[in-house]
């Protein structure tokens, strides 16, 4: 029987930090698996290094559901983003060595290919009209088909999603050489203070949607990230104002937390709503699935306990005809990226694939086999995740500490960010 011999968690900062668990069996098979945490990345880096590697040596790497259960039930403290965000990087690290040792492309350990590419969106933004405009063209120049809409609002400094007033950790050269996607989380020792004003989103938010419409037509497929901000009463309101311009989706328009406040939301619109990438387990999503009050699933692999569960999840979702939009920001790594690529391409429920671009720096660390051609992902057919990690470029990059930003509302209450 081959053995895990060594369980090594990688930590580079290229152009953001990024954690990676690297395994190593007997044979020379290695496995890589994401563990990045935006803004609590060596909670992840301890919680592995502390109390999931010392575990690893020595097991089968190929009992992968008998090790989920294990890290999961053993550990009798379950759920939460740092546990779910170890025990991802451990599972998807298994099933990249699994591929690795059949000599396939992981889909095709998945079940194959359900489809010939995947749809992706990207983000596009501006502070107003025309620069957000300019955004959506140059999206549609590098060839994206579907396209999430952020914009600035009147009276508000600082806004999530919005490119050009972010404070990312600095500028950083992307594969196309312009300033690329809005990174959230800013260097630094203390996180930023950002505004919020609900009325006033509320009132500019449509008139922006009726303006992109009118300038790029009808067909083209425009999502939108509410970012957790509004009531539920909020949400169904904006959601309402929202459908004359037909969303492909509403995304966290309401902290879900609360999953039964999504009822008041769907009672009053029928604009699509996706949520889940701050969620870790099934149970997160119980009433939202079973009452059908999402129709999109949008966790991460990294974050929700990797491949495994992730799966399950999107098994359970399904049966209710809700498909999948697996969270894909700069935050989730070119590991964590290709494992939703290989679990998009297999599963039947596939619905779209978001899609920012990682910096030149991270992809000199990352050497990455997916496709990109004419607006479709494809996860490439190397064998395993069809991932590299260059060691030496990594440790080139040591961790700097960073934070996502915080709100406040004029009365100085602390708001979701
Ligand atoms: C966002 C993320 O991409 C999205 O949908 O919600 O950018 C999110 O803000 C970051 O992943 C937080 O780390
Ligand atoms: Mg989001």
């Amino acid at each position: 029987m081959t053995t895990i011999e060594s369980a090594e968690v990688i930590v580079t900062s290229p152009d953001r930090n990024f954690v990676t668990l690297r395994l190593t069996t007997d044979e020379g098979l290695v496995g890589l698996g994401d563990a990045t945490l935006n803004g609590r990345e060596l909670a992840v880096v301890s919680y592995l290094r502390d109390h999931v590697v010392p575990l690893l040596l020595g097991r089968d790497p190929h009992r992968i559901e008998d090790t989920w259960q294990f890290l999961y039930r053993g550990a009798y403290w379950r759920r939460g983003p740092v546990t779910m965000a170890a025990i991802a990087a451990v599972d998807v690290a298994l099933w990249d060595l699994k591929a690795r040792a059949a000599g396939m492309p992981l889909y095709q350990l998945l079940g194959g290919a359900s489809r010939t590419g995947l749809l992706a969106y990207g983000h596009a933004s501006g502070r107003d009209l025309p620069e957000l405009f300019d955004s959506i063209r140059d999206h549609l120049d590098q060839g994206y088909r579907a396209i999430r809409i952020q914009t600035g609002v009147p009276g508000l400094q600082t806004i999530y999603g919005v490119a050009s007033n972010a404070r990312s950790a600095e500028p950083t050269g992307a594969a196309g050489g312009g300033r690329y996607d809005y990174e959230p989380a800013g260097r630094g020792a203390q996180p930023q203070e950002e505004d919020w004003d609900t009325r006033a989103y509320l009132r500019h938010l449509p008139g922006v949607f009726e303006a992109v419409r009118g300038e790029f037509g009808p067909e083209l497929p425009l999502l939108h990230d509410g970012h957790h901000r509004m009531t539920p009463i909020e949400a169904a309101r904006l959601g309402k104002a929202l459908e004359p311009y037909d969303l492909f989706w509403l995304e966290d328009c309401t902290p879900a937390e609360n999953q039964q406040g999504l009822r008041l939301v769907r009672q009053h619109t029928t604009t699509p709503l996706a949520i889940g990438e701050v969620f870790n387990t099934v149970w997160d999503y119980q009433t939202l699935i079973t009452e059908q009050l999402i129709d999109y699933v949008r966790s991460a692999v990294t974050h929700t306990g990797g491949i495994t569960a992730l799966r399950k999840i999107l098994d359970f979702a399904a049966q209710y005809q809700i498909k999948s939009g697996i969270h894909g920001p700069t935050d989730i790594s070119p590991v964590g990226m290709a494992a939703a690529l290989h679990l998009d391409l297999a599963i039947h429920n596939f619905g779209i694939q978001e899609y920012m671009k990682h910096g030149a720096k991270t992809d000199q660390v990352f050497q990455q086999s997916f496709r990109w051609e004419d607006g479709l992902l494809h996860p490439g057919d190397q064998p395993g995740l069809g991932v590299e990690l260059d060691v030496d470029e990594a440790g080139q990059y040591p961790y700097v500490q960073a934070y996502l930003p915080y709100n406040r509302l004029a009365d100085g209450t602390v708001h979701d960010w």
